[in-house]
């Protein structure tokens, strides 16, 4: 993929699906991405805006399902399959991309979706362009503090989990969008705290989130997509395994799967030949 010359700044927003992604998009930029049904919408559609003189391209992408499983060969394939959709969407794009927003939301989030957005990361970008987090307080209820401050409140979880890869993380909510019903009776009080938690998010968006694709996007703007190997890191057993995965036609994959399931997840060896070869059958599936 070539790099990000021109003049405006590309950002790609990725994350599981129903995280908010469209609708973050949406509500900054007044535009009308089509939320909630991921089947109506292509699998890539872009948004243009302007802060201070820049030109944004905002790309927003459609998420992967990731739920969670106990059984390690679902984690696998399930993850196999995101990154594998994922990394094939994101090759396709014949120019660079300047930062990559990775949108959560403010509930559990999965081994599934923590190994997909560090593959995306580190395998796809190489870790060459600026990482944002931004959690969408979804679940932002204004009767329930405790849902304000959510990356405070999970500030070691995010690091344990991610490692140190984000150079922003930043909470956004559009509490405007819960349920009609319940907006009737709104207060007018509670509409104006709705309405300043809203603001607050755009303006943290404009104001901070696109000032780092500004900082950085210039610092990197001819290295975005490498084909590099990136340098050995301690990864998630489910990431090591997850990689093994690309290499599936090959004689030795499941080999290289089997005894990774038996070091990595301590796994008898018979079981995890079984495991293995269900992985390999289940990965080739989707090729
Ligand atoms: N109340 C409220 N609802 C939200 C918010 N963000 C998203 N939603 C709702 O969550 C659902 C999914 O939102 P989308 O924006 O379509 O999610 P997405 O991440 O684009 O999903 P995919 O395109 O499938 O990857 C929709 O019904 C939205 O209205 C929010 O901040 N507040
Ligand atoms: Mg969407």
């Amino acid at each position: 993929m070539p790099s990000a010359t021109t003049q405006t700044k590309k950002l790609l927003i990725i994350g599981p699906t129903g995280v908010g992604k469209s609708t973050i998009i949406n509500q900054i930029t007044n535009s009308s991405l089509t939320i909630g049904d991921t089947s109506a919408h292509a699998n890539i559609s872009s948004v243009n805006c302007s802060y201070n003189g820049i030109e944004y391209e905002l790309f927003d992408i459609l998420g992967w399902f990731a739920a969670e499983s106990e059984s390690i060969t679902d984690q696998v394939v399930t993850t196999f399959n995101a990154y594998k959709q994922l990394k094939q969407t994101i090759q396709k794009l014949d120019f660079g991309i300047h930062m990559l927003i990775c949108v959560i939301s403010d509930k559990k989030v999965t081994k599934n979706d923590v190994a997909t957005i560090q593959l995306i990361y580190e395998h796809v970008f190489s870790r060459q362009i600026p990482l944002v987090l931004i959690v969408n307080n979804k679940h932002y209820k204004l009767t329930n503090s405790s849902s304000i401050g959510w990356i405070e409140k999970h500030e070691k979880e995010i690091s344990e989990t991610f490692g140190n890869i984000f150079v922003g993380k930043y909470e956004m909510a559009f509490p405007k969008l819960t349920p009609l019903q319940q907006t009737a009776q709104d207060s007018e009080e509670i509409l104006k705290e709705k309405e300043r938690v809203s603001t607050n998010s755009k303006t943290t968006f404009f104001e901070k989130v696109l000032t780092h694709s500004l900082q950085e996007g210039v610092k990197n703007e001819a290295s975005t997509i490498s084909t590099s190997p990136t340098s050995p890191r301690k990864s998630s057993p489910l990431v090591e395994i997850v990689k093994l995965c690309e290499k599936v036609n090959s004689k030795q994959a499941q080999k290289e799967i089997s005894s990774a399931l038996q070091n990595l997840y301590h796994i008898p060896e018979q079981q995890a030949l079984k495991e293995a070869e269900q992985i390999i059958k289940e990965c080739n599936i989707s090729h």
